[in-house]
């Protein structure tokens, strides 16, 4: 299994290959604000365990190993979003906590929440019970 940490880079470098076709140290190195000799050094880790393979001058690629976990990657990142605009939590505050959160389930918890994020799209009124109970707790805390 991936460390929290080499599951970040394999997800960046996921969505650059989608986005772009390929994925740069120094494309990897500012989306995750590290400096690019680190980059480098997990890139050779990811190699050493068969998540992609990496040539100096001509850039890497996923295996099949490192696309399925990507895929899986992106998909988590994507629902726990999901989720969290569901219930409510602010735009500006999702993306660092699905950050924060996203390495510390299980993937029980995030297919029981691919469940629960199904059954509000199925049944928006309870999203608008969810609101109201929102506002309730809101006007709580003002009051
Ligand atoms: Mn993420």
């Amino acid at each position: 299994m991936p460390t929290p940490s080499m599951e970040d880079y394999i997800e960046q470098i996921y969505l650059l290959i989608e986005d772009k076709g390929y994925a740069r140290v120094s494309d990897i190195a500012e989306n995750l604000t590290v400096h690019p000799s680190s980059v480098t050094k997990m890139v050779q880790k990811l190699d050493s365990e068969g998540y992609l393979v990496y040539e100096k001058y001509r850039g890497l690629i996923l295996t099949a190993k490192g696309k399925k976990i990507g895929k899986r990657l992106v998909y988590r990142h994507e629902l726990l979003e999901q989720l969290l605009n569901i219930i409510g939590v602010k735009e500006e505050n999702i993306y660092r906590d699905v950050e924060g959160i996203e390495h510390h389930l299980s993937w029980d918890a995030i297919d029981r929440i691919g469940d629960l994020v199904q059954y509000f799209e199925e049944n928006p009124e309870r999203v608008e019970t969810l609101r109201g109970i929102q506002k309730q707790s809101e006007e709580e805390i003002d009051s």
